[in-house]
């Protein structure tokens, strides 16, 4: 590695213990992420669970816990619930505080499931469209100055329409962008899910290059399947490399279906991730 590159910017990989390691005891996913040599964690809503028992054990690891969701995720579409997303915000900071986690995943509505037409801006649409975004963002300017206050980035997340969140009502990362430009703060930025920018709009390395000032949090999967990568369409080599070039400086969160062996899928992840850093195959695998 030359010296010009070890000032370039650093991608951190990080596993998403809920999707990953869907089914196993929280500790023992965590103890897995460790023994794989990854640094990072997230995971999705902290209600409900052993969340002292979680920090505990990532302290126990010295792991980072980079990102969990906003819990609940509250209906911003109407601006009739600003109140409600208010006391969200201020409980999950709280929490996210308690457990040393700086960064929370932020949904617009609380997200349906299922696959469905997808969502581009529909000129018939069109006023009721940029009424919802007006709401939500003057949502997240009211919530802005308590992140601030908190340390902690909200991260606004686009989701697929077509095969996995039907009728979400940001499915592509320039309508989060529009958002976020209006919002206007350091506090609040965008999380860029590979897999579902694939699916909602493809053009993967243009929009994370126009968007890198905005960009907090990756996600990654490929497709179809939501699953390692390799196993579908996204060269993730050329993309994370993209996204390094254009200054992005963070973590790339496995949020993936391992198609076998969990430890297995991160490992192979974790050393293709290395490689976009510029490291050698042999490097990556120490
Ligand atoms: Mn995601």
């Amino acid at each position: 590695m030359s010296s010009n590159e070890a000032r370039r910017s650093r991608l951190i990989p990080c596993v998403c213990i809920d999707l990953v390691f869907n089914g196993w005891d929280t500790i023992k996913a965590i103890d897995a992420v460790a023994a794989a040599g990854i640094s990072a964690i997230e995971f999705w809503g902290w209600r409900g669970r052993d969340i002292d028992a979680l920090a505990e054990r990532a302290r126990h690891h010295h792991l980072q816990i980079a990102a969990m969701s906003l819990d609940p995720a509250i209906r911003l579409l109407d601006g009739d619930a600003v109140a409600q997303f208010l006391e969200s915000i201020s409980e999950s900071l709280t929490v996210a505080r308690q457990i040393g986690c700086r960064r929370l995943v932020v949904h617009v509505q609380p997200v349906p499931m299922g696959s469905g037409p997808r969502r581009f801006p529909d000129p018939a649409q069109d006023s009721v469209l940029r009424t919802q975004r007006r709401n939500i963002a003057a949502a997240l300017k009211k919530a802005a100055p308590l992140a601030e206050a908190s340390g902690v980035v909200l991260m606004l997340e686009p989701l697929n329409t077509l095969v996995d969140h039907r009728g979400y009502c940001l499915s592509c990362s320039g309508d989060g962008a529009e958002v976020l430009r209006e919002v206007d703060s350091t506090a609040v930025k965008l999380l860029f899910d590979v897999y579902h920018m694939q699916i909602s709009e493809g053009n993967l390395i243009n929009s994370i290059t126009a968007n890198a000032d905005l960009l907090a949090h990756l996600h990654i999967a490929d497709v179809p399947g939501r699953h390692e990568p390799g196993t579908g369409e996204i060269n993730f080599l050329n993309v994370l490399t993209a996204a390094r070039s254009a200054g992005y400086d963070g973590c790339v969160g496995m949020e993936l279906i391992p198609t076998g062996d969990p430890l297995a899928a991160i490992r192979s992840t974790a050393r293709m991730i290395e490689l976009a850093n510029g490291g050698s195959a042999e490097s990556a695998r120490s």
